[in-house]
């Protein structure tokens, strides 16, 4: 547990100053001290990292991804990120910061790794929802297929893609569609992990962490993954995060 000490404010003059000038600067270390207390103190002034509103109700992805499902994941889960990370970084000048600057803040630095987890999966749970909608999957809009024929050869070839990665992501983690350079390209993060704080820019993801399916599929990721890229994969995010 970390402090915030604040400055303390010089009371003391030097020696050798005269009783008069003592009270003066005395009378203005108050005057300051009050000014200061009427303001909002830093915490106060924050805005806490919020848990967005779901893109759509939750009912809405079934019967491909259960209303109880989405309870849980959005109401237990990604709250629960949301909630930890405002306890985290409550009084630290993280909690002045956006979320994308507390995510590659505390990438990769030992002190700050639970900071870095909740605000990634906070990150990540926003992305997921928003990679989904109710009557998704389908035909991409021309573009991304465009680009899918060019890095992968065909669209089924770029989802047979994502379903490799995410089946071949050992426990918990992401199967992500990325921009790299002017090539997609998959990738998979474990964990927390997002492509957010390296070079390519996300443009989709798939939650493959157990408590995103286990309720509706038990141990069969394989279905929920095929599932969800047939229908509910919103590609028309994945095209407008391209640039
Ligand atoms: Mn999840």
């Amino acid at each position: 547990m970390s402090h915030t000490h604040h400055p303390s404010f010089a009371t003391h003059p030097a020696p050798g100053v005269s009783p008069r000038r003592r009270l003066l600067i005395g009378a203005a270390a108050a005057l300051a001290a009050a000014s200061l207390g009427a303001l909002p103190r830093r915490a106060a002034a924050s805005t806490p990292v919020a848990l967005p509103p779901l893109p759509y109700g939750e009912s809405a992805l079934a019967p491909v991804i259960s209303a109880n499902t989405i309870g849980f994941h959005y109401g237990k889960h990604h709250k629960g990120y949301v909630d930890n990370l405002n306890k985290l970084i409550a009084g630290t000048p993280m909690a002045d910061q956006s979320l994308e600057q507390i995510v590659k803040a505390s990438a990769g630095q030992a002190d700050k790794t639970a900071i870095f987890n909740n605000a990634a999966q906070v990150w990540n749970h926003t992305f997921y929802w928003n990679s989904l909608k109710p009557g998704g999957g389908g035909e991409p809009p021309a573009a991304l297929r465009e680009r899918m024929v060019a890095s992968f050869g065909s669209v089924d070839a770029c989802k047979k893609e994502l379903a490799a990665a995410s089946m071949g992501q050992f426990g918990s983690g992401w199967a992500w569609l990325v921009r790299d350079g002017d090539k997609l390209k998959v990738v998979r993060t474990p964990n927390a992990e997002t492509p957010l704080t390296g070079a390519s820019k996300p443009l989709l993801t798939i939650d493959v962490w157990e408590h995103a399916y286990y309720l509706d599929y038990q141990n069969r990721r394989a279905d929920y993954v095929a599932a969800l890229l047939d229908k509910l994969v919103n590609w028309d995010f994945a095209n407008q995060n391209w640039g």
